[in-house]
């Protein structure tokens, strides 16, 4: 090895350590084991500009092993980056320091996504290859011609997202797709082999990868495994045998380098044993310059993109410009001639039939229910493997790595990626759907089959509690739209809404329109709006979202036979209600000292809203096997029950 590369990499090693130590918490042992490959990695290979982190063309680089942040950080200050300062790397992990625990995904600072939940960077890794993929299709290659380099631990692998992924990333030939697997045979609980004994270079290729093998620490082997892979014909792994905690004579190769500081007088020793005799935090002037020498080479890279890029800007904006709105008042408009009595499916399928007839960069796609989502219309084009020139991605029965791939998708440019899948597995993405609220993207869910109202598949098809859930996570918009003019406009929300993430929850059943006047306002965009009084005075406010919102009519009219007089409200997002003003929240729910709420699923998310003098009708314990209509009734969710229990409760 030579001096300079030891130099180089030991930098990574000590800002790691010292950082880990001074914060007294953290995880030294990766970027100890994976320094010798990041150096080679950053200085041969990745093409970048710290000047300009967002960069269209740059090579992206995920840290999906987030624990080892501190790799990432070392990295980006060494490189130039203005994001992250020495001093914020002495503030590692304290309130408000971008050198957060784990890394948290900030634009134009170099950190390209949140990572820390395993497994996910993979995912989102993948996400930028295929966005690579099709941008260089509608761009042309010296637009768009770049690598996505993935650091993965064996937790990583271990994960079920990581099968998901490369096995749809073997499936779609992506070539670009590079994974440096730090495969140092140690998780948290000890050697890996207590709970993993894959043959990992059969699992690789298996999925259609290449696998090479080399010693993570031999600066040849790395830089020859690099090279290799830049004109692979296949999404490649480099499986980086390393020693985690690599030059700490106690605590190398052992889970003890994994996650706590190593102790003062462990990291003197590592200090002797690496030859490094500078003080904590402190950068020899003449390495660092060498660190700052690579990351100026990108400079004049992307100069000379520009000049490319200069010449076809208006072909580039113009094939990633989005024009929603004039395509969704028209369907609106069309809902109100037609008033067709459908699923909210279809409602949206229609709204994506519009949308997808016009060049935009929404990109499409569902778990193997491309049919019962209703996310693919016949303008689409599939994209398949080596074959980027489409918008729609069958992403199997694999929901995890889907959303995951979807946060990949958004993060890497202009695309808006929306795909689908069975409102009851949301579970199955949830831990992607909380970091595309967290990290802020467009990410739309296409949540079908969104209640008992599915019928005869039964209980384990039947979400519950899955939508009060999803209302609970911060910055994630719920929409439950009533009818197609609620789903054109809730689609028109999650499209404007660039900084939130929305699940859209749609009916299998068909549902009676119930808006049938046009209207120029957006009513879904205020979360929740009155649909019918039967009063001018009334008694009563009635809540409800989606296929509950005719029912919630039903029982309003039944009641007012009764000289009990109320008003409907739908409230097709809670999310949105909330950030409405005081006046207008007080308008919809301070009429009536009584209210009640209607939604077939756990009544968790409308207590709030109700209070302790109202019911919430709905479903706490699980569903049933049976037609629709039959479950509706066994539940008590009908017009005649709804309506005797409310009599009860005026009068009582
Ligand atoms: C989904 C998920 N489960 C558990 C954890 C907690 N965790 C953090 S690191 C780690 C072990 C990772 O092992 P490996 O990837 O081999 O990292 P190394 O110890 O080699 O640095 C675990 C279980 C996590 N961050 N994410
Ligand atoms: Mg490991």
């Amino acid at each position: 090895m030579s001096k300079l590369h030891n130099d180089l990499a030991n930098c990574i090693r000590f800002l790691s350590i010292d950082a880990v130590q001074k914060a007294n918490s953290g995880h030294p042992g990766m970027p100890m084991g994976m320094a010798d490959v990041a150096t080679i990695l950053f200085k041969n290979f990745l093409r970048f500009n710290p000047k300009n982190p967002n960069w269209l063309n740059r090579d992206r680089f995920v840290l999906s092993a987030g624990h080892g942040s501190m790799l990432l950080y070392s990295a980006l200050y060494l490189l130039g980056y203005k994001s992250i300062s020495l001093n914020s790397i002495k503030k590692f992990r304290q309130l408000n320091s971008i050198c957060a625990g784990h890394p948290e995904y900030h634009p134009n600072t170099g950190i390209e996504t949140t990572t820390g939940p395993l497994g996910q960077g993979i995912a989102n890794a993948v996400g930028f290859a295929i966005a690579e993929e099709i941008l260089k299709k509608k761009l042309g290659k010296e637009i768009i011609n770049h690598k996505t380099y993935v650091l993965a631990g064996d937790g990583c692998l271990m994960e079920g997202i990581s099968h998901e992924a490369m096995s749809l990333a073997g499936h779609l030939k992506l070539k670009n797709l590079v994974m440096l697997f730090d495969n140092n045979s140690i998780s948290i609980d000890g050697p890996t082999s207590l709970a993993v004994s894959d043959n990992f270079k059969k699992r690789f290729e298996s999925y259609g990868w290449e696998y090479i093998l080399i010693n993570g620490h031999d600066e040849k082997e790395i830089f020859k495994a690099l090279k290799k892979i830049q004109n692979a014909k296949k999404p490649t792994v480099i499986s980086c045998k390393t020693k985690i905690g690599y030059g700490s004579p106690n605590k190398s190769g052992k889970s003890s380098s994994h996650g706590s500081p190593l102790g003062l007088d462990e990291i003197k020793l590592v200090r002797e044993k690496l030859n490094w005799s500078h003080k904590p935090f402190q950068i020899p002037n003449k390495i660092f310059k060498e660190w700052r020498k690579i990351g100026k080479k990108g400079q004049s890279i992307e100069n000379k993109w520009i000049k490319v890029y200069k010449k076809k800007k208006k072909l580039i904006d113009k094939v990633l410009k989005n024009n929603f709105s004039k395509t969704l008042k028209t369907e609106k408009q069309n809902a109100i001639r037609e008033l067709k009595s459908i699923a909210t499916r279809k409602s949206s399928e229609l709204t994506l039939n519009a949308l997808t007839k016009q060049n935009n960069t929404l990109i499409g796609g569902s778990a193997d229910l491309a049919g019962s989502n209703n996310t693919k219309t016949k303008n689409h084009k599939i994209i398949k493997p080596g074959e980027f020139n489409g918008n729609y991605i069958h992403y199997g029965v694999r929901e995890h790595a889907m959303s995951g791939i979807m946060n990949g998708l958004s993060l890497h440019s202009s695309f808006i990626p929306y795909a689908g899948t069975f409102l009851i597995f949301s579970d199955y993405c949830k831990p992607s759907i909380r970091l595309s609220a967290l990290m802020q993207q467009r990410v739309i869910y296409v949540m079908t089959h969104d209640s008992i109202g599915l019928g005869e598949d039964g209980p384990t098809h039947q979400p519950i509690e899955q939508l009060s859930g999803l209302r609970s996570i911060p910055n994630l918009n719920v929409f439950r739209p009533a009818d197609t003019v609620e789903t054109i406009e809730c689609w028109e929300n999650a499209l404007k809404n660039t900084k939130t993430p929305s699940v859209l929850s749609l009916t299998r059943q068909n549902l009676e329109p119930i808006r049938k006047k046009y209207s120029k306002i957006n009513k879904s965009s205020l979360g929740a709006y009155e649909v019918l009084r039967t009063n001018k005075k009334i008694n009563l406010t009635i809540l409800a979202s989606g296929s509950e919102v005719n029912l919630a009519i039903k029982t309003s009219h039944k009641l007012a036979k009764y000289k009990i007089y109320s008003k409907v409200i739908s409230m097709p997002c809670q999310d949105l209600f909330e950030l409405q003003s005081n006046s207008y929240k007080k308008k919809i729910l301070n009429e009536t000292k009584i209210k009640i709420s209607i939604e077939a699923a756990s009544t968790d998310s409308w207590k709030k809203y109700v209070g302790n003098n109202g019911l919430t009708f709905g479903i706490d314990t699980f569903g049933k096997s049976a037609p629709y209509k039959d479950i509706y009734k066994h539940f008590g969710l009908t017009p005649n029950k709804i309506a005797t229990e409310s009599i009860k409760l005026i009068k009582r």
